[in-house]
């Protein structure tokens, strides 16, 4: 499933093969030949986090700059060009694709949920529709410089998805961290990749009337989305979003999951 999502953008050239078997670096195949790409939005320094200096260019980045790529996946590896190397195997592209830096790009997604209204049992999430590709997502967000995981977090909630006027609403949102590592995006290539930090949020009854959504910045639509296999934006969410929020769902003993399964995988 790893490899079904990296193939699948549209805004890429296509992609050398890779079947499930030789994902991992650890097959040797030498005739292995990523397909070079680099998204011209990207070499434009279009994205605010765009680092067209790269990895192999600055040998010494400063400390600040250092944490912020210190991958979640353990300690990096580079390949024979200096360049970090995705730690879930083979995507076949390489370069920085559409993301702007090498190696770890660091995002935050907000996992705000509430009981559906008139079913207590039925769980729904704060979706948007993205931009880009038009599939239903979190509203998450790239991490600016310098920027906090937790800050970042309501920011997109709050540039995405919702009408947050104050600091003093947005601190108000009690968030618990769910999950941090990598995101099986579809912008992923073997020398730059996703990696999050996902948040959750519930609100009461109260709480959610008061919260007007409203999609902006990169969004399209937001809406109360059923956490519900049988919901079809729901089974096709973004990425590897859907994981996180079954397993929310699990410990809320929602009803609407391929329930056996995904509590499982939750265990
Ligand atoms: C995903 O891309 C993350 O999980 C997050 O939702 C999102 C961040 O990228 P942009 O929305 O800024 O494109 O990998
Ligand atoms: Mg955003
Ligand atoms: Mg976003």
């Amino acid at each position: 499933t790893l490899l079904a999502q990296r193939s699948r953008n549209p805004k890429y050239p296509p992609r050398f093969p890779v079947e499930d078997a030789k994902v991992s670096w650890k097959v040797p195949w030498p005739e292995y030949s990523p397909v070079p790409f680099v998204a011209p939005s990207v070499l434009a320094a279009e994205r605010s986090d765009a680092n067209p200096n790269g990895w192999a260019d600055s040998p010494r980045p400063n400390l600040a700059e250092l944490k912020h790529r210190l991958s979640c996946e353990g300690p990096l590896f580079f390949d024979a060009d200096q360049r970090p190397v995705n730690p879930r195997g083979r995507t076949g592209v390489c370069g920085r694709g559409m993301l702007g830096k090498w190696g770890p790009n660091r995002a935050a997604d907000p996992i705000v949920t509430r009981w559906k209204p008139g079913d207590k049992r039925k769980l729904q999430i704060v979706a948007i529709q993205r931009g880009d590709t038009g599939v239903w997502a979190l509203p998450g967000g790239m991490v600016d410089a310098g920027e906090v995981v937790s800050v970042t977090v309501r920011r997109e909630f709050a540039e995405e998805a919702g009408n947050m006027a104050s600091d003093a609403e947005r601190a108000a949102f009690n968030a618990a961290v769910v999950y941090r590592g990598y995101v099986d995006d579809p912008r992923n290539t073997d020398n730059a990749w996703m990696e999050t930090t996902a948040f959750h949020f519930h609100c009461t009854a109260d709480l959610a009337v008061q919260l007007p959504l409203r999609a902006g910045d990169d969004a399209h639509n937001v809406t109360w989305l059923d956490v519900d296999d049988a919901e079809p934006r729901y089974a096709a969410l973004y990425a590897s979003h859907k994981d996180w929020v079954d397993r929310v769902a699990c410990e809320l003993s929602a009803s609407g999951l391929a329930a056996a399964a995904a509590c499982e995988q939750a265990a």
